[in-house]
């Protein structure tokens, strides 16, 4: 524990004792002030509850579950937002996570006629139309295909889709939470069709779930050749129920409505279908009244995390972490740019952990909070030199009738206490 006598950090001495004695170490080294003056704290001079008596012994948790002192790490809903929990959405709670992997309790749901529960033993898999041998797979059959390994984000169309005409929702779990990323475990849906044999004019494949709703969507046979997989586990273990088990597809980089959950049906066909998911929903409407339509690719975005709406600063003035989110469905993210006075000064956060194609990354930008007003913005750039635009540019482009694939700047304003608020700027 790294000790520090200096006066000028006594006054942070009785806020420290408060708050308790964590990360001691790590915070010392990182040249954090605030240690001075432990002596006296009974978390360190009585001996414990936890230090006297022994806990509960392996198996009490057969299957382990978060510490209880992290209960309000959950998905959360917006309960105005759909009439029915059984269509409707939730949030993946990002402001209480780091790295660039969703722990799988915590994947924001989002279901058209709820969660379709399915026995493996029992699940179909078709592939038919316009191929050479119509076929159908057992979940036992998928298991005999070479698997792959890949981490990707999936982002709904509609993520921050409230946010259009202005500033809504205070915390980016409802503003960006409709967003995951896991490590899935699969096989590719090149190697499903090239069995079945693909004819020459089938150029676009239409993937339908097990639901009841038969969500259904149309995808160019080029990408379903290049790197889609029919995926049947989600960082290491079975893909969970909310997730489609027993297998679902991933559409890398693409609106996460492609990606067919509890996917029973493949036909290859040589148009799209235009069905509702790609005719009166996942288009958007433009200020001239026309509608752009097949806007599969997923843009450049990023948000900050933490600060955030429901992560203010609680620590007062001095160091202070800032990290955040970026992602695009064209690759990796080249640059982070973060500023915390509105976009007078731009510093380039520092992006941690794997940069992997159409993953989600993290980054990073420490400063010295001096208590005054911040205004927080993050702006991604990816490897194609793509720019995240602010809200401004994106409704002189598109107009304000959209509510998909709004990929603008997030602007968060801090207060002098530290509470943080979603606001707009430009
Ligand atoms: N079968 C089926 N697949 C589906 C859906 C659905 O309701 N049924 N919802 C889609 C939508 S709109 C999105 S954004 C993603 C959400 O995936 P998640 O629930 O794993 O977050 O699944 C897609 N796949
Ligand atoms: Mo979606």
């Amino acid at each position: 524990m790294a000790k520090n006598d200096d006066p000028a950090h006594k006054s942070t001495r009785r806020s420290f004792l408060k708050a308790g004695l964590t990360g001691g170490a790590a915070l010392a080294a990182a040249g954090v002030s605030g240690r001075a003056g432990a002596a006296g704290d009974p978390l360190i001079t009585e001996i414990q509850d936890w230090n006297r008596y022994s806990g509960d012994g392996v198996d009490s948790r057969p299957y382990g579950h978060p510490s209880e002192f992290e209960s309000q790490v959950v998905r959360r809903n917006v309960a105005w937002l759909t009439a029915d929990p059984i269509s409707s959405v939730n949030f993946t709670p990002l402001h209480e996570l780091d790295g660039i992997i969703t722990p799988n309790g915590l994947c924001f749901e989002r279901h058209h006629s709820g969660i379709a529960e399915i026995a493996p033993q029992d699940h179909r898999l078709m592939v038919h139309g316009l191929v050479d041998t119509p076929l159908v797979f057992t979940m036992a059959d998928l298991m005999r295909f070479p698997r792959e390994n890949r981490i990707y984000f999936l982002e709904c169309a509609a993520n921050s889709g409230m946010e259009w005409r202005g500033a809504q929702l205070n915390g980016c779990q409802f503003t960006h939470g409709m967003l995951h990323c896991v490590m899935y475990t699969g096989v590719r849906l090149r190697h499903l069709l090239e069995e079945a044999g693909v004819k020459a004019s089938g150029t676009w494949l239409l993937a339908e779930g097990a639901d009841a709703s038969g969500m259904a969507r149309s995808i160019p046979m080029e990408k379903a050749l290049d790197d889609c997989l029919v995926a049947f586990r989600q960082n290491g273990e079975a893909l969970r129920p909310e997730q489609g088990y027993p297998v679902r597809l991933v559409v890398p980089g693409w609106e996460g409505n492609m990606w067919v959950k509890w996917l029973r049906r493949l036909e290859v066909g040589d148009a799209p279908w235009e069905l509702r998911e790609e005719t009166s929903k996942y288009t958007d409407l433009l200020a001239n009244g026309k509608a752009r339509r097949h806007t599969f690719a997923m843009d450049v975005k990023s948000v900050i995390t933490s600060p955030s709406p429901q992560a203010p600063i609680t620590h007062g003035k001095g160091r202070t972490v800032l990290t955040g989110l970026a992602w695009s469905g064209n690759g990796t993210i080249k640059r982070v740019d973060v500023t915390i006075d509105g976009g007078r000064n731009w510093h380039t956060a520092r992006l941690d952990g794997p940069s992997l194609p159409k993953a989600l990354h993290r980054f990073y930008h420490e400063f010295d909070w001096d208590g005054s007003e911040l205004f927080l913005q993050s702006r991604a750039i990816d490897e194609q030199g793509l720019i995240q635009p602010t809200k401004d540019e994106l409704r002189a482009a598109r107009g304000e009738n959209s509510i998909y694939h709004n990929n603008g700047i997030q602007t968060w304003h801090v207060g002098k206490d530290g509470t943080v608020e979603n606001v707009e700027i430009s």
